[in-house]
């Protein structure tokens, strides 16, 4: 069986436009997404899922802001607004998303010791979420990877499932990035064609 997945990462209302943690033109991937699904018999998706008590959220951390990088429990962490709080309107995925083609989804971050932005591993790679072992026991061999952010969850995604044994392939059409700085999205793009992803297409 040499079975393809698409992987749909943390499509969720605080990665949009108005969110907490806001991915410009983070919604104008969402049709392009709900129109790739339709070529895929496996669909998963994974969510940012964190608790209130995050230790990536600032506000968490006397006097941190979002933007600044401490050390949490030995790993380098930046500091994040407050998203993606379980049960919150903000982790929810996004409404103009066609979420019924998802057979399964992978929730992460849901350690507030630690963050997860791969859909596999957190970022200690201390425990797995379950999302490789899932697509090696379905048969699954390629992988495509979309969503938000492509700096962030999507890229270290698209290396985990690279590094799992699946051959990874990312449109571009299918992300968005944060920017912290202006080149990150660029940066992410070489970081994970470095690495043996397929990075496919232009910017639609
Ligand atoms: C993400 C930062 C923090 C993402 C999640 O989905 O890319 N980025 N949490
Ligand atoms: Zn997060």
């Amino acid at each position: 069986m040499n079975r393809e997945a698409l992987i749909v990462v943390d499509i969720q209302n605080d990665f949009l436009p108005g969110g907490a943690l806001a991915v410009n033109q983070g919604d104008e991937i969402v049709p392009f997404v709900n129109e790739l699904m339709d070529s895929f018999d496996l669909v998963v998706a994974t969510q940012d899922w964190h608790p209130a008590n995050h230790g990536s959220f600032a506000a968490n951390h006397h006097g941190k802001k979002p933007g600044e990088v401490i050390d949490l429990n030995g790993l380098p962490q930046i500091m994040w607004p407050v998203h993606c709080v379980q049960g919150s309107k903000g982790a929810e995925f996004a409404s103009a998303l066609n979420t019924s083609k998802f057979k399964k989804v992978f929730q992460k971050g849901t350690d507030a010791t630690i963050d997860s932005y791969s859909g596999l591993f957190d970022n200690g790679k201390r425990k797995s979420t379950g999302l490789g072992e899932y697509l090696k026991a379905e048969g699954v061999e390629k992988v495509t990877v979309v969503g938000l952010a492509a700096d962030y969850c999507v890229k270290f995604t698209a290396l985990d499932a690279k590094e799992f044994g699946f051959e990874v392939v990312l449109p571009k059409a299918g992300t968005m990035a944060v920017n912290l700085q202006p080149d990150d999205f660029e940066k992410a793009l070489k970081e994970m064609e470095r690495a043996g992803v397929e990075v496919r297409g232009g910017k639609k």
